[in-house]
């Protein structure tokens, strides 16, 4: 043989193996991967499991008991061993699988939350972060009656009165009393600024909003492009509420008109959506009768009419769904979550449901994201891909079926509403851009929320202008003043739940409500073919197929694909404006003659 025939057999017997066997770096990377998700998913259960009791029913105690199991698990995510191993692996990216590089992308930000590198301030933040946590749902919320004395009452209490009140004194009180939690949350805030930046900045980031905003693969400046860009794009339409609502409630309250709206005269703490100010609508009366129960079961009934499974009986035994029963002393987190324990069987939800229109809008968005978990937990996508395909399309699945089970086809069906009932198209559809996750929503989540926690984060904004810069973006995006003047006493960021204990992501909402109108707008056309401001998908099994077809594959695959393949479409506002294009131009008669008071921007 000679040297020339030696070394084409050697080539031979290379591509042979190279066929048959895997790339060294590949059988590297599927090892790894499979004894870190093993381990992570023991510690996180645990982890989970303690932080579940310390939401449940919180006392410090239970707090400990967190503390002690996050601390396990951030010693293993954040390891010097793990980061060290997944670096070395993508340093040979180009010979990795496109799963595998999305999994030790996601190990890379998981450690860069808690680095083993600088355990100190690892340890401190966990802290911190319990800490906070129980502040914000342990806080006494108190309001006075007209003669003075003080009852301590809960957020649904307060809610209440902001959605129902027509006096406005009362409603300064309520508005007043649900941003005190703020005051003691202020330094808590502080530090955590400092501990969340100090993690990000310590493996690499330019800060914790960097850290939050790379699970997009996006940077920080295409990230406030998007969200200037929505708010650019849907302005002339919320102008046009805004002047509509400035209007409306001053006659209602026998006020002066107005130039920006002040925060107590609107049904929300922040002014985040305005329900219940259409008189002709009255969505709160339909559930009179109903119980929380009844909410909870219809929202998983209208899944399964889809074609998903019933939810397994870990849920219903292991959830907390309902508000604590008055007397008892327990108190929980009355923010809505919902849990995947184990990233396999055990997920739960965290509700506080009273029969109303909010909590039968906020159970369909929970159960959302539990299906979410059910459908991604299967065997084809490896546990650390057991997401969304991006946080967004986590927030987007329960919110479309929210604005599903607002249309009046559904709602007759179910016996709320009367078949011949006479509807005011545009009434509807008025108090529909005014609701959750709709129109006033976007200068609120893609403005104030996260102009606020970008400038916290990205500027290390200091703790004697926390107030001020809320207020600046409150009143340049949303249009919206305090009642009073609103020192650095206060910290009126920190009573917004996610400011504490879900920080740098609030424009995955903004993502989300964008996002949902287009899936929306392709079910009812494409596949019910009806007209998306008044369809039904009960009962749609191919709906639900489709619903499964984005789900199923969880974060596995790249989330701009996903939405052209399943749309035709990148991510755009063109659906959620001609939804409301009616509504446009009713309001722009409406306002005719009338000054807005929201800027270009
Ligand atoms: O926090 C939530 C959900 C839990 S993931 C209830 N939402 C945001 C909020 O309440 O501020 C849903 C809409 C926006
Ligand atoms: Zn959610």
């Amino acid at each position: 043989m000679n040297s020339n025939n030696i070394i084409l057999s050697i080539a031979v017997v290379a591509l042979l193996l190279a066929g048959c066997s895997e790339d060294p770096a590949r059988s590297e990377a599927t090892a790894f991967l499979q004894s870190y998700s093993e381990e992570f998913q023991q510690l996180a259960y645990d982890s989970d499991k303690a932080s579940w009791l310390a939401n449940t029913d919180i006392k410090p105690e239970h707090d400990s008991l967190s503390v002690v199991n996050d601390k396990a698990l951030a010693v293993f995510v954040g390891s010097k061993a793990v980061i060290e191993k997944a670096r070395a692996l993508l340093e040979h990216e180009d010979r990795l699988t496109d799963s595998q590089k999305r999994q030790l992308g996601k190990v890379i930000r998981r450690a860069a939350h808690q680095p083993g590198t600088i355990p100190e301030t690892v340890d401190e933040l966990i802290q911190a972060n319990t800490e906070q946590n129980s502040r914000l749902f342990g806080f006494d919320f108190v309001i006075r009656d007209q003669r003075g004395k003080a009852k301590v009452v809960s957020t649904n209490e307060i809610d209440q009165v902001l959605v129902e009140s027509s006096d406005v004194r009362e409603r300064q009180a309520a508005w007043e009393s649900s941003k005190e939690v703020g005051k003691t949350l202020k330094d808590g805030l502080e530090n955590l600024q400092r501990l969340r930046n100090e993690a990000a900045r310590e493996m690499g980031y330019s800060s914790f909003f960097e850290l939050e905003v790379a699970d997009y693969g996006m940077s920080v400046a295409e990230m406030m492009q998007l969200m200037d860009g929505f708010l650019e794009e849907l302005r002339p339409l919320y102008s046009e509420l805004h002047t509509w609502a400035r209007y409306e409630l001053a006659q209602r309250y026998n006020q002066p008109v107005p130039d920006k709206l002040p925060a107590h005269w609107l049904p929300n703490r922040w002014g985040q959506n305005w329900p219940g100010i259409i008189d002709a609508v009255d969505l709160d009366g339909l559930y009179t009768g109903k119980s929380a129960e009844w909410t909870v079961k219809t929202s998983e009934d209208f899944y399964v009419s889809l074609g998903f499974d019933a939810l397994n009986q870990n849920f219903w035994e292991r959830s907390d769904l309902y508000p604590v029963p008055e007397g008892t002393e327990r108190k929980k987190n009355n923010h809505a979550s919902a849990w995947h324990l184990d990233y396999d069987q055990d997920y739960r939800s965290l509700m506080s449901v009273v029969p109303n229109d909010r909590w039968f809008r906020t159970s369909h968005h929970e159960l959302g994201h539990i299906y979410y978990y059910i459908e991604y937990t299967n065997p084809d996508v490896p546990l650390l891909l057991r997401r969304g395909a991006n946080r967004g399309y986590h927030e987007g699945i329960g919110d479309l079926m929210a604005i599903a089970s607002s249309q009046r086809p559904y709602l007759q069906q179910l016996g709320l509403m009367q078949e011949d009932a006479e509807v005011d198209e545009i009434q509807w559809l008025l108090n529909d851009a005014l609701s959750s996750g709709s129109v006033v929503f976007i200068p609120f989540s893609a403005g104030t929320m996260s102009h606020f926690e970008h400038d916290l984060y990205e500027e290390n904004l200091p703790k004697d202008k926390f107030n001020q810069r809320w207020w600046e973006y409150v009143e340049k995006y949303q249009g919206i003043v305090p009642p009073g003047p609103r020192g650095e006493e206060y910290c009126d960021a920190a009573s917004k739940t996610h400011i504490n204990n879900d920080p740098a992501q609030y424009y995955d909402y903004a993502i989300s409500c964008i996002l949902k109108f287009q899936i929306h707008d392709h079910i009812a056309r494409k596949i019910l073919k009806q007209d998306p401001r008044n369809c039904n998908y009960y009962g749609n099994k191919e709906v639900g197929d489709f619903l499964k077809s984005i789900m199923r594959p969880g974060a596995s695959r790249d989330w701009r694909e996903v939405l052209r393949e399943k749309t035709g479409e990148d991510l755009s506002v063109r659906a959620m404006l001609e939804y409301y294009q009616p509504l446009l131009e009713f309001l722009k008669k409406e306002n005719e003659g009338r000054t807005s008071a929201i800027a270009e921007l």
